[in-house]
């Protein structure tokens, strides 16, 4: 699918500040995939579809949770992780995506997965430190992103579990096993 028809289909999907949020991880995102050597067609529409699902119903996207062999353990944690693995099903029921790296960006990109591929993690990278956001602490990762992908990772899903856990929020197992990963694996003498 090219990148205009693509781009149609979900801003059909999504509110204004979402699908400029949208635009923001396309751009980064095939920023990144130039630089650390992924598939820029495949990052692109990746970050095109990567919150489709972000404003389905709750109950539609937990059906879908429950139906398709998705975790149930998700079920029990924040509904805002739901979106992700909802937004692969639907982009493949809905939109005919089928290539299973691409899906596999989308599913993965709010929780991350322990052994993350290079597209999973850039898109997770992009859709943490788009022009858009501006939280405390994007501007030191964007800074790093350029450098290390795995340090710019660990950066942002270590920044995302002190968010959840200063507002005393449950953090996803798989964050945690994420971080874990990442940390052990990472080459040491970067
Ligand atoms: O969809 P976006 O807002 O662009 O970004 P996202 O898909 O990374 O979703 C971020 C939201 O998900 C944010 O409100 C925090 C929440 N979240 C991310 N990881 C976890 C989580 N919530 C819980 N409970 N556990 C997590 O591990
Ligand atoms: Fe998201
Ligand atoms: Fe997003």
């Amino acid at each position: 699918m090219e990148r205009e028809e693509a781009l149609q289909i979900v801003k059909g999907q999504l509110t204004e500040h979402r699908y400029i949020h949208t635009l923001g991880v396309v751009e980064t995102t095939i920023g990144l995939a130039w630089k650390y050597g992924a598939d820029p067609k495949k990052a692109e529409l990746a970050a095109i579809f990567h919150d489709y699902a972000k404003f389905r119903p709750k109950d539609e996207m937990k059906k879908i949770i429950q139906e398709n062999g998705y975790p149930k353990d998700l079920l029990e944690y924040s509904p805002e992780l739901w979106h992700a693995p909802a937004g692969a099903f639907l982009a493949e029921k809905e939109a005919g995506i089928t290539d299973s790296e691409i899906l596999n960006a989308i599913r993965y990109h709010t929780s991350g997965r322990p052994g993350m591929s290079l597209l999973e993690k850039i898109v997770y990278l992009a859709d943490y430190i788009e022009p858009g956001r501006n939280f405390p602490g994007v501007e030191e990762t964007r800074e790093l992103a350029g450098k290390n992908l795995d340090l710019a990772l660990i950066q942002s899903v270590r920044n995302t579990i002190g968010f959840l856990m200063k507002k005393n929020q449950p953090v996803y197992p798989d964050t945690f096993l994420t971080y874990n990963d990442l940390v052990k694996n990472r080459r040491i003498d970067e």
